[in-house]
């Protein structure tokens, strides 16, 4: 049991409170047990209509997996043991995922404040997303050594003109505007109305009908004018690639593009466009077998226990990656990232 997540059944609407408000809603283990078994009742139960998830507290869904631990318990290395915390979770945390990727009923995620990494995990597998102007949403594990993970495989690579693989090297933020543009599937709420569409749910409007009912135009995004660079500069097939078309660009947007990606942990962005190439058209467990994989050849390496150090721990965003250079992360250097890990590869219940 946790205090973390707050979990009920009432009005044939199953909802969920991510209530971590100090630790922006950051997703932990005993949260992720919390959910698994209340989603898999209601699935089954035929009283239940559909579910709702939100964060607690006026800032964030949620700030993504409580990584902080991770790097905790990792750190000093780890032994051979299924249940290290550095399998543990990502297990769990993926299996989640994919029971929402799979959840039979509707399954509304309520994205009114920062969400990222972890956040995305539990908000884009879902059959509802709703975006507002207090949305920031992200994917920013290359500034922890890490990769896009949470299913984001299965997001990233189908996001229209390169957008996802932008995500996913660059980090950017996005406001709810943006989201929209990379998910078109997305809808955008003013932040004033959840409270109604809730309710609404609750009263037993249909999703849909109460979804639109309260939706509203989103305004113009921050991303759109770039949408043409991005395009351009993010469909070359190598880091370098990219670099050099950010380079001939010449404007701002592309410079400081350029510049925020030579700050992110050059092995990273070499697995994470390999990743974006490996990752077409994968349904969404083999994309997370894929990822299991991945994180697992992260958490054998440098650069994440590096990342969280520098970014949550000591917080001076000084990381002193190794390799420190783009051209000393060779193709054998990704590739060991792509092996099955010792312990097997990441599997479902059925
Ligand atoms: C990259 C990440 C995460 C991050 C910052 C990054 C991440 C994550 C958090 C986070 C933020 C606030 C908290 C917390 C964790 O930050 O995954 O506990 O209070 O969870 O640059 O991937």
């Amino acid at each position: 049991m946790t205090d973390d997540i707050r979990i009920e059944t009432a009005d044939g609407v199953g909802s969920i409170v991510l209530d971590r408000p100090k630790a922006l809603n950051a997703l932990t283990l005993p949260m992720i047990r919390a959910m698994a078994p209340a989603l898999d009742a209601w699935a089954a139960d035929p009283a239940v209509g559909a579910v709702v998830i939100r964060g607690g507290g006026e800032r964030a869904f949620c700030a993504g997996g409580d990584v902080r631990a991770i790097w905790e318990a990792g750190r000093n290395g780890r032994d051979a043991s299924p249940d290290h915390p550095t399998r543990a979770f990502f297990r769990e945390e993926y299996r989640l995922n994919r029971q929402i990727h799979r959840f039979p009923k509707p399954y509304v995620a309520l994205l009114d404040g920062i969400t990222m990494g972890g956040g995305v995990g539990l908000s884009v597998h879902g059959s509802h997303r709703i975006v507002t102007e207090k949305t920031m949403f992200a994917m920013p594990e290359t500034a922890i050594g890490l990769f896009p993970d949470v299913g984001a495989t299965w997001f990233l690579t189908r996001c229209p003109d390169h957008l996802g693989t932008y995500l996913a090297l660059t980090g950017a933020r996005l406001k709810g505007a943006d989201v929209l543009a990379a998910d078109p599937g997305a809808h955008f709420v003013p932040s004033a109305r959840i409270v109604e569409l809730e309710a609404a749910i609750r009263a037993g409007t249909p999703v849909d009908q109460a979804v639109a009912a309260v939706g509203a135009e989103a305004g113009p995004g921050t991303l759109g004018p770039h949408r043409d660079t991005i395009g351009r500069c993010f469909a070359h097939g190598t880091v370098e690639e990219i670099l050099d078309a950010l380079a001939r660009d010449g404007g701002d947007f592309a410079r400081e593009t350029r510049d925020g990606l030579l700050h992110r942990s050059p092995t990273s962005l070499r697995v994470v466009l390999e990743q974006m190439k490996r990752g077409q058209g994968l349904s969404i467990e083999d994309a997370l077998v894929m990822e299991y994989r991945l994180v697992q050849g992260c958490m054998d390496g440098h650069d994440f226990f590096e990342g969280i150090r520098a970014v949550l721990v000591d917080k001076d965003h000084a990381p002193k990656w190794q390799p420190a250079r783009l051209e000393e992360v060779g193709p054998e250097l990704v590739e060991r990232h792509f092996a099955v890990p010792p312990e097997g590869d990441l599997t479902f219940p059925s």
